[in-house]
């Protein structure tokens, strides 16, 4: 039995860079979780009535209630299954997997991703579609407008669904199926890696060390290191996901992943390193010593690609997010392939990994991911760096910098100043994007900025147009400066500020990015007027 509930509509919930995020608190409020699930459904009724769709999040706080609301929602709306991973938690790119591998319609991933969480912490709620992907622009815009009218939605009476116990239950005419979403990923993981080299480098006695952030990953990462890959137990770490990751923040970079970097710089440490965030599609990579930039790794399995079993026919293309560096584009240019520029988030990968036109993608935020599905994969990039290890026996370390001997190096930085008052964050952006005619021909850092604009991308497989999505400051080739505002965060306005420098000059190759891009870092603040805006003397996170 289902009814029918009469509610008021909320204005705040259009999706960000990847979905809905918001805090805790205002998920709880009555009807706000019913209400958007709805909107959605509306929008996409006739895709879902008698169909499939997968369920689950990355463990975080509220996890186990929304579900049981949308599998009484999805039964209202006449769905016809739903699988929902074992104690509602189910990683991105295994959610992408799964529907992908079972035709169903869509899929429902409740994450605030990197967002803390906890009772005080974020929530976050996504819609991907048939091919396994984020829904597109289009399809986010429909259900905010739909979110801004409704008045009912549909729900089932309260049943509760043993969602920790495996097995098929039934919540009226909807069939709900429990799995365990870790074996089907990792079966699908040998299929496009070496898993037998891989354990036979491990054997050998390399040392690796993964840290789960206490979030989705912790169970995957136990079964594929540990168990099926043979690395000592206690290889990874934190993981056990928890409601609130322990407290941190499930985000794999140099300053929150604090614990892992301290790690490996010792002289005694591991020699390969990774961590992944909230719902398991990011990655960070280290070496003993060594930090991989995602944009540096993202050009090197690109550059290597066909050494690993997944890849060795070739890509076809590749594509990096605007605010990625180009150290991707001169190995495409070598390949003889194309290179895409498309705006941060996931989504707009979509349509050129249907289309066929790319096989590997990446963005700067730590994402890396191929046409095997379509989100970013972290396990799949820790993976594949396994796999080159144990092909190449060489240490991450030199496995870069013989990269960058080939290619030159991208030297790379992005600042991120958090949660700043969001009219000052508007204000800066407007300021400098009304002096874009002035900085032409400006001389900063000894570099002259030969063009400024606002990053508008045109899709070249559905011919819709994305604008407003950073400001570039260029210097010619060798050089770039980009402003853009989070779509992701939930307090205030965060600020990130990407900044990139090729280097071809062999003697400084390797020195600290820093320290080589000094001189760019304060171009920016001089250009965009960081401090005079924001009040803040330095970034919160640097990477
Ligand atoms: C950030 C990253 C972006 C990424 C997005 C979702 O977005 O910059 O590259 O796709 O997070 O990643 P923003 O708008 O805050 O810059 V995740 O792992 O949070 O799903
Ligand atoms: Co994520």
């Amino acid at each position: 039995m289902s009814q029918t509930v009469t509610t008021r509509p909320f204005q705040d919930q259009r999706p960000g860079t990847s979905g809905l995020r918001k805090p805790v608190s205002v998920f709880q409020q009555p009807h706000y979780l019913e209400n958007f699930v709805q909107a959605l459904f509306d929008c996409v009724a006739k895709d879902i009535v008698g169909a499939t769709l997968v369920l689950g999040g990355d463990g975080r706080y509220h996890n186990r209630e929304a579900i049981q609301t949308i599998l009484r929602i999805a039964a209202a709306n006449k769905v016809g299954h739903v699988v929902v991973g074992r104690g509602g938690i189910y990683s991105t790119p295994a959610v992408s997997a799964a529907i992908r591998k079972r035709h169903a319609a869509g899929g429902i991933i409740l994450s605030a991703s990197h967002n803390p969480g906890g009772p005080e912490g974020d929530f976050g709620i996504k819609y991907n579609s048939r091919n396994g992907g984020p829904a597109p622009e289009s399809l986010t815009e429909r259900i905010f407008s739909r979110s801004k009218e409704i008045d009912r939605y549909f729900i089932a009476e309260p049943q509760h669904i043993d969602i920790d116990r495996p097995g098929t239950y039934r919540l009226d005419t909807l069939n709900v199926e429990v799995i365990d979403p870790v074996e089907e990923y990792a079966q699908f993981m040998q299929r496009l890696f070496d898993f037998e080299r891989i354990r036979e480098m491990l054997q050998e006695g390399l040392r690796i060390s993964f840290d789960a952030m206490h979030a989705v990953t912790g169970p995957y990462a136990k079964a594929i290191f540990e168990d099926l890959l043979g690395a000592p137990q206690g290889s990874v770490h934190n993981g056990i996901p928890l409601a609130d990751f322990g407290g941190g923040h499930p985000d794999p970079n140099l300053t929150y992943a604090a614990a892992l970097v301290a790690q490996m710089q010792a002289p005694d440490g591991p020699d390969f390193g990774a961590a992944s965030d909230g719902d398991g599609d990011r990655n960070m990579i280290l070496g003993k010593q060594f930090f991989v930039t995602p944009s540096d790794s993202l050009a090197v399995l690109a550059a290597n690609a066909t050494r690993v079993p997944g890849y060795k026919d070739g890509i076809v293309g590749v594509a990096r997010s605007m605010p990625t560096s180009r150290a991707v584009d001169r190995v495409a240019a070598a390949l003889d392939i194309p290179c895409f520029e498309t705006p941060t988030g996931w989504k707009f990968f979509g349509n050129l990994l249907d289309a066929d036109r790319i096989t590997l993608c990446g963005e700067e935020s730590f994402g890396t991911g191929s046409n095997h599905v379509r989100e970013k994969d972290g396990l799949w990039a820790v993976l594949f760096w396994l796999n080159l290890l144990a092909v190449r026996k060489q240490s991450v370390a030199d496995i870069v910098r013989e990269h960058w001997r080939e290619y030159g190096r991208d030297v790379y930085t992005r600042h991120d100043y958090e949660n700043i008052d969001a009219t000052a964050a508007h204000g800066l952006m407007n300021a400098l994007r009304d002096r874009f005619d002035t900085l032409i021909g400006q001389v900063h850092a000894g570099l002259s900025v030969t063009a400024a604009d606002d990053f508008a991308y045109d899709d070249p497989i559905d011919g819709s147009r994305t604008e407003h999505q950073g400001l570039r400051i260029l210097f010619g080739n060798e050089a770039r400066i980009i402003f853009r505002l989070s779509g992701t965060g939930t307090q205030g306005a965060t600020l990130r500020v990407y900044i990139e420098r090729q280097e071809t000059r062999d003697t400084h190759i390797d020195a600290d990015a820093q320290v080589l891009l000094r001189s760019l870092i304060e171009a920016a603040d001089t250009i965009a007027g960081i401090r005079k805006h924001t009040g803040r003397n330095a970034p919160d996170v640097i990477t």
